[in-house]
C-alpha cells in the first residue's frame, strides 16, 4: 500500500508547489486532497473545453481512452470481522491518524526471519487473489478470499481500519493509481486490475502488490503493465547498502520516460516492518533528496505508471485514486531487504 506523499511537509514544500505550502503535520491527507480536488475539478473542466483539437493532433492516446468506460464506485459490503486471538496492529481503533513513522526498519537476525515470514504471506495470498481475476468477479469477492486466507493464517490484513480503510485490500481497476476499495463493481474483459496486499504477521507487516489481466488486455494496457513491472526490476537490482534511495527515482523514471509513460509523484514507496509506514519516503520520480540504504533495512518500492496524466484525482470516498484524465495506471510492488550484496525480495512465494 503506497503511502501518499502529501503527509509529509517537508517534500510537499519542495515538491509539490505552493499549493500545498500550507499544509502542517496536523493536517490530514484527507483535508490535504480535498483541497486538490476542488482544484483538480476546476482545472479538469477548462482543459476538457480547450483541449479536443490537441488531443485530436497530438495526442492519440487520450482519444482511445475515451472508449474505456470510467470506473465508478461500486457497493461496499459491510465491515468484516477478525477472530479476537489474532493480534491488531496498534492504529486499529486508535484515534491517532497514521502517519509515516520517524526512524528506518533496520532489523536483527530474528527480525529479518519475521519479515520474510510475513512478506512470504503476503506473496502467496497476491497470488491466490490473482487466481480470481476473471470477468464477472467482483473485487468485493476478492476481498473476501483475501481477508479469509490472511486470517486463515494467524494475520491481520494490514488496510482493514488504517486511517478508515473499510476493506482488508486495496484493489485498483484500470484508471485507478491505488488504493482502490473493494466494492460490488464486477471485473470485466479487458480490465487492468492491481492487487495490493499487506499482512501484519507476528508484528511485522509484509506489503506487496502486481497488476492482473482480466480478459482479453489490449496490447496498450500489457504494454504499460510490463513496462511498470521492469521499473520496478530495475530499481530492486541497484538497491545495496549505501547506495542514495534517489537512484531508485532515477532508475525507475528514466525507463519510464522511454515509453512516455508518467510516473506519479503524490504516493511513494516506505519503510516497512512493525509500523506500516515509516522512514524512508521512498520516491518513484528523480528527485535530489539524501540518505542512504542501510544493511537490514526494509522498505517497500511500489512504482505507479500513467499512459497519459499523471495528476490523481480523489473520489468522495477520500480513498481512491484515479488519474485525471482517466486513463491507465498500472502498479507494481515488493517488500526488499537490504544485503551485503545488494535486495532480497522478501514478497515472494
Ligand atoms: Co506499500
Amino acid at each position: 500500500m503506497a503511502a501518499a506523499l502529501s503527509m509529509q511537509p517537508r517534500i510537499i514544500s519542495t515538491f509539490m508547489g505552493d499549493r500545498f505550502l500550507f499544509s502542517t503535520t496536523t493536517q490530514s491527507l484527507h483535508q490535504l486532497f480535498s483541497y486538490n480536488l476542488g482544484r483538480q475539478r476546476v482545472s479538469m473542466q477548462t482543459s476538457r473545453t480547450l483541449s479536443g483539437l490537441t488531443n485530436f493532433l497530438f495526442n492519440r492516446r487520450n482519444l482511445d481512452e475515451k472508449k474505456r468506460k470510467r470506473l465508478r464506485p461500486g457497493k461496499v459490503s459491510p465491515y468484516r470481522p477478525v477472530p479476537d486471538h489474532i493480534t491488531r496492529p496498534p492504529y486499529v481503533n486508535s484515534r491517532q491518524p497514521p502517519g509515516i513513522a520517524s526512524g528506518p526498519e533496520v532489523h536483527d537476525e530474528k527480525g529479518i526471519e519475521c519479515m520474510r515470514a510475513s512478506g512470504r504471506l503476503a506473496a502467496q495470498v497476491l497470488e491466490y487473489a490473482g487466481t480470481l481475476v476473471k470477468p464477472g468477479v467482483t473485487t468485493d469477492e476478492i476481498d473476501q478470499a483475501v481477508h479469509q486466507m490472511i486470517i486463515d493464517n494467524g494475520a491481520y490484513p494490514s488496510p482493514l481500519g488504517y486511517g478508515g480503510f473499510p476493506k482488508s485490500v486495496c484493489t485498483s481497476v484500470n484508471e485507478c493509481i491505488c488504493h482502490g476499495i473493494p466494492d460490488s463493481r464486477p471485473l470485466e474483459d479487458g480490465d487492468i486490475i492491481n492487487i495490493d496486499v499487506t499482512v501484519y504477521l507476528n508484528g511485522y507487516h509484509g506489503d506487496t502488490s502486481t497488476t492482473f489481466f482480466c480478459g482479453d488486455v489490449d496490447d496498450e494496457a500489457r504494454n504499460l503493465v510490463k513496462v511498470t513491472k521492469e521499473c520496478l526490476d530495475k530499481a530492486i537490482s541497484v538497491c545495496a547498502p549505501g547506495v542514495e534511495y534517489r537512484k531508485i527515482g532515477k532508475t525507475i523514471h528514466d525507463h519510464a520516460d522511454k515509453y512516455r509513460y508518467g510516473v506519479v509523484q503524490q504516493f511513494v514507496g516506505h519503510g516497512v516492518g512493525r509500523v506500516f509506514h515509516a522512514d524512508p519516503v521512498v520516491l518513484h520520480y528523480r528527485n535530489t533528496d539524501g540518505g542512504r540504504m542501510m544493511l537490514n533495512q526494509t522498505f517497500t518500492i511500489e512504482p505507479m505508471l500513467t499512459i497519459g496524466s499523471i495528476n490523481p484525482v480523489m473520489w468522495n470516498d477520500d480513498w481512491t485514486v484515479v488519474t485525471q484524465d482517466g486513463s491507465l495506471s498500472a502498479q507494481f510492488e515488493h517488500t526488499i531487504l537490504i544485503t551485503q550484496d545488494g535486495a532480497e525480495i522478501l514478497t515472494q512465494c
